[in-house]
């Protein structure tokens, strides 16, 4: 608490700081490619406007673009589908056939007549739009107009990602966060090009997502929480605004429903489900492993059924994730037996199926997707065997990705049983190589899980998602050539003044040479 009080203190002191000029390599995650062309800078004038291409998800591209810069600059920022460029120039959003680019990519050129941000994808021309925001000075975060010289760095900066998928995940099952404080989460992905967020919906001490056919989930199983608060959940339209905010950032939701085990908030509900078919005592503790669904009962798969079926529908994704961790008491062929069963049924639903390491030793099926979560350097046989039977993984290595372990012995917040996580030991590792056996084309992508046991409020996320968050938005976005600590600190200490001009709480780590 000390330690966030110390980072609001400092926020006033940030807005009186000179600006520093922006670099065009100032990014974070870094480009691809910069090419600085420095007398090619330009100054953003009062009368600039964006153009954009007719195509609907363009415009929503620079609306969203508009809405960012409109606050601090006071500028109008109108967006026009014509060509016609206002006298001081403008930003133009433009879709081009251009392969090099990929899904994700973009091209962003600054010259002095203005910006262009050419993509294949609205996708493309989104994470253009966040690196323009980046090359702005540091007040552009702020809500209200401030006088700034609004100069961006001329050059051009040709992007695209290394890996596909790059997520974060949120348990909302350990502590319950309201919608608000969700859609602030996916605001700091998409700020750092990261396009999944995983969202942890259910566990031994909340179920947190309304299933109409099971409505007691809700009803009962929501009221708690660890630690004896309230509880809560998300009604079926509370999901479908999530689901709808981070789609148009770009971001995709991945449900996760864990089975068999984390399920005491269900067995509270609906004892049938337990195998003594006893309603055990609502669990506001922090202990695993000790809840499981019965595996052998028919009305198991029911539930199974209806719950996937009702959250598939909700979800535009083409993700289900089905837990599968720390199922302590569901062993050996029961356990493998199980979760091929549940596979099948994510499979009729037309879903693809992502499940936590332990999945490995089960049957493959289509698609499959292992997230790696294991803290001894990636030694994993099972996991190994599983990639080479088809599965494609996602790397969140417990010792460098998990975003609730604290930074510091000192850390207010957090665990320590992976490890202390600073800046560097969440940055210093690669996700291509780490998990021995695993080529890096069998790599989907990488994620960092924050796990919410002592993690209470929007502010205490934020402390624990910076600066760590951006480090591994770097690993699964920049290409390996350009992994560097020393550039990567020296960049990411420029975003402080970011945040605090936005009110956004983060940790001072002390390896960052914060301005
Ligand atoms: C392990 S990591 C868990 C979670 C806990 C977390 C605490 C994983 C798949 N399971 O249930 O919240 O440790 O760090």
């Amino acid at each position: 608490a000390a330690t966030l009080a110390r980072a609001a203190e400092r926020s006033a002191g940030d807005l009186l700081a000179p600006p520093t000029p922006i670099r065009l390599s100032d990014v974070v995650p870094a480009p691809r490619q910069v090419d600085p062309a420095p007398a090619d800078d330009w100054l953003l004038p009062p009368d600039a406007v964006i153009v954009a291409s007719a195509d609907p998800a363009v415009l929503t591209v620079a609306a969203h673009l508009a809405e960012l810069l409109r606050p601090a600059t006071g500028y109008p920022l109108p967006v026009t589908d014509t060509t016609r460029p206002a006298p001081g120039g403008g930003i133009t959003l433009t879709l081009a056939d251009d392969d090099s680019l990929g899904a994700e990519g973009y091209r962003l050129t600054v010259t002095r007549a203005g910006v262009t941000i050419t993509g294949a994808t609205a996708t493309g021309l989104f994470y253009g739009a966040q690196t323009l925001r980046q090359l702005l000075p540091p007040s552009i975060e702020s809500p209200t107009p401030v006088t700034a010289r609004w100069t961006l760095p001329g050059g051009t900066i040709t992007d695209s990602p290394r890996f596909p998928l790059r997520g974060a995940m949120l348990d909302v099952a350990r502590h319950f966060f309201a919608v608000e404080d969700v859609l602030r989460v996916i605001d700091h992905l998409a700020r750092y090009k990261l396009n999944h967020l995983h969202l942890h919906l259910t566990d031994d001490q909340g179920w947190r997502i309304a299933v109409d056919s099971w409505p007691r989930l809700t009803t009962v199983g929501a009221t708690t929480a660890v630690g004896g608060g309230p509880g809560g959940s998300y009604t079926k339209a509370d999901y479908l605004r999530i689901v709808a905010y981070a789609a148009d950032r770009h971001v995709t939701v991945v449900p996760e429903i864990d089975l068999p085990g984390h399920t005491n908030a269900a067995l509270v509900a609906y004892p049938e489900l337990a195998p003594d078919k006893v309603a055990p005592p609502p669990y506001t503790g922090t202990e695993v492993g000790f809840s499981y669904v019965d595996p052998s009962d028919e009305r198991t798969y029911d539930f199974i059924a209806d719950v996937l079926g009702e959250v598939a529908a909700l979800s535009p994704g083409p993700w289900l994730h089905i837990g599968g961790d720390e199922a302590f008491k569901v062993k050996g062929e029961v356990y493998t037996g199980f979760v091929e069963r549940v596979q099948r049924i994510v499979a009729g639903l037309g879903k693809t199926v992502v499940g936590w390491h332990q999945l490995a030793p089960a049957g493959h099926v289509d698609g499959r997707v292992l997230q790696w979560w294991g803290t001894n350097g990636g030694e994993d046989p099972a996991t190994a065997d599983a990639v080479r039977r088809g599965a494609r993984l996602i790397v969140s290595p417990g010792n460098h990705a998990y975003l609730d372990m604290k930074y510091a012995p000192d850390t207010p917040i957090g665990h320590d049983w992976a490890g202390l996580i600073d800046v560097r030991t969440a940055y210093d590792w690669d996700p291509g190589t780490h998990v021995a056996g695993v080529p890096t084309t069998a790599v989907l992508g990488v994620e960092a899980p924050l796990w919410t046991e002592s993690v209470t409020s929007l502010a205490e996320i934020e402390f624990m998602l910076l600066p760590r968050l951006p480090a591994v938005a770097e690993l699964g976005w920049s290409p390996r050539t350009t992994h560097d600590w020393d550039g990567f600190r020296e960049r990411l200490a420029g975003h402080g003044p970011r945040w605090s001009t936005a009110g956004v709480t983060f940790h001072r780590a002390p390896e960052i040479p914060w301005p």
